[in-house]
Parts: C-alpha cells; sequence; structure tokens
C-alpha cells in the first residue's frame, strides 16, 4: 500500500458546531482521497442513522420518542462500538475512515446538558482514537447567516453555545482548528494542508479517560 510508512489507513475526524460546514468538507475530502490516492476512503457519520441504534437516535432527534438524558448518551457511545469493527478493518485494509462527527461531540453535548465529566467519558473509553481531528470553529454570526436553527432537538442556541465551550476543553495535541468562517475553497484548502501532514503512529490508538 502506499499509505504512510505503516501501510494502514488514517483515522480522520471533523468536529464542531451544527452548520460549521463539516458535512461538506467531509465529502470534499472524500472525493479528493479517492480521486487522488490508490488507498481511498469511506464516510463515516456520526450519529449513523443507518444502524438498529442510530434508527432510535434519529426517532428522538425527530421528537418520536424519548431518552433520559444517559440513556441517549450510552446510545450515541453504543451507535460507534456498532462501527469499531468496520473502522478497524478498514484501516488494516490500508483506506482512510473520515468520520463526521465522533465521541468528542458525546462527551460535549452530554457535558453541555449537565453530565458528569468521567461518566459520560468512560463509554468512549477503548474506541479507535484519530490520527487527526479536524475541529471546525465557526463564529455565532456565521453559523446564523448560514440559516436558522434545524428542527431538530438539540438545535438550540444556548445549548450550541455550551457545547462549543466543552469542546474546548477536549482539545488535544492531535487537534487542527480550522478556520470555518472562510468561503468553503479555503476550508477545503486548510483541510487538504491538514490531510497531507497527518503523522501515523505505526499502530491506531484507543481513546482513553
Ligand atoms: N450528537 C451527536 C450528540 O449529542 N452526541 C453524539 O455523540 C453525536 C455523535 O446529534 N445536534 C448530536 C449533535 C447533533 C445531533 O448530529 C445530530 P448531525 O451531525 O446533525 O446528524
Ligand atoms: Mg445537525
Amino acid at each position: 500500500s502506499e499509505n504512510g510508512t505503516s501501510g494502514r489507513g488514517a483515522l480522520i475526524v471533523f468536529e464542531g458546531m451544527d452548520r460549521s460546514g463539516k458535512s461538506t468538507q467531509a465529502r470534499r475530502l472524500l472525493n479528493h482521497i479517492n480521486a487522488t490516492t490508490k488507498h481511498g476512503a469511506i464516510l463515516q457519520p456520526f450519529p449513523d442513522r443507518n444502524e438498529p441504534i442510530g434508527q432510535l437516535i434519529d426517532r428522538y432527534l425527530k421528537r418520536e420518542i424519548d431518552f433520559s438524558e444517559k440513556a441517549l448518551h450510552l446510545a450515541f457511545s453504543a451507535n460507534r462500538w456498532q462501527k469499531e469493527p468496520l473502522i478497524l478493518e478498514t484501516i488494516d485494509k490500508g483506506v482512510d475512515v473520515i468520520c463526521d462527527r465522533y465521541a468528542f461531540s458525546g462527551v460535549a453535548y452530554s457535558m453541555a446538558k449537565g453530565l458528569d465529566r468521567s461518566w459520560v467519558r468512560q463509554s468512549d473509553v477503548g474506541l479507535p482514537r484519530p490520527d487527526i481531528v479536524l475541529y471546525f470553529e465557526v463564529s455565532p454570526e456565521v453559523a446564523k447567516s448560514r440559516g436558522g436553527f434545524g428542527e431538530e432537538r438539540l438545535e438550540k442556541e444556548e445549548l450550541q453555545r455550551n457545547v462549543a465551550k466543552e469542546m474546548q476543553g477536549l482539545r488535544g495535541e492531535n487537534w487542527i482548528i480550522i478556520n470555518a468562517n472562510n468561503d468553503e475553497d479555503t476550508v477545503e484548502r486548510d483541510v487538504r494542508i491538514a490531510y497531507e501532514n497527518i503523522i501515523k503512529t505505526k499502530e491506531l490508538g484507543k481513546l482513553t479517560e
């Protein structure tokens, strides 16, 4: 495989607020990697609304069913664990995995709603650790200008502000801050630069507390 020194694929995570442009840019990076490399990439959104647990999350977000806050947190986490084997197999084959949101959303949203930090982190411990987290930082004004809040639960301005605050505390040394106020082509360029500069350890790591 031509994918780096270890031959394994990279685990790339996009994080950020609603309407920061991460889904658009995750798709653009997917197309770029598939057009320019032999190894290719897959796109894995979280929540994955096609999975059994993801279907329940989807119904929760659409206000069709209710969850207690802790049960909801574990559902988001279980939705990721459901995909762990696929992520590991894909990385092992040398193919990159791009996640549109990941455990950082899980932790930040639940902490913003008042759940305890160590409790919320526990359910994601051991999941594959991303090689890079692209954090899309967008000002509330720009996010607003991209269209009003949607119909789904959790799309509330005050909650979003608290989530953004919690995200600050999750930054690690593998995080790259992307200025998501910029136009789409500028953001795409910054994402590609970050992709070209990923430093992979021999083995994929695991999330810790
Ligand atoms: N969300 C997403 C969580 O609350 N916890 C999680 O673990 C994840 C992955 O789901 N408002 C929230 C953030 C969003 C909502 O996500 C739906 P999206 O990216 O809009 O489909
Ligand atoms: Mg959304």
